[in-house]
């Protein structure tokens, strides 16, 4: 078998880059129900009751908390599932996307 020289330029880097992450971010409202957050982030979210609780406060308090951080496809997809739950049910559960 022929063998062929390869030369490397040693100048050359690849730059290996971290996908980029995505927050799911609930904003407050005056009239989805705390019960109904709180399942969305169990159901969705994968949170336990403890931190969907913790969290749905948060937002409820402060006007907005992070449901969890994903790639942009999961985020994207979570985000249409849990804003289709909402209107299903009647509620106006506002949902944002942010860049980590
Ligand atoms: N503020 C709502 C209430 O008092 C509860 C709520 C919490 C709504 C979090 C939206 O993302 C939200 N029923």
């Amino acid at each position: 078998m022929p063998s062929t020289d390869i030369q490397v330029d040693e100048k050359i880097k690849i730059k290996a880059t971290e996908p980029k992450r995505w927050k799911v971010i609930l904003l407050n409202d005056d009239s989805t129900p705390m019960e109904f957050v709180v399942a969305v982030l169990i159901e969705i979210f994968r949170h336990t009751n403890d931190s969907a609780r913790d969290i749905m406060l948060q937002v409820h308090e402060t006007g907005s908390g992070v449901a969890g951080v994903y790639s942009f496809e999961i985020a994207e997809a979570k985000a249409v599932e849990a804003t289709n739950l909402a209107r299903t049910n009647g509620h106006p559960l506002q949902i944002k996307l942010e860049e980590e």
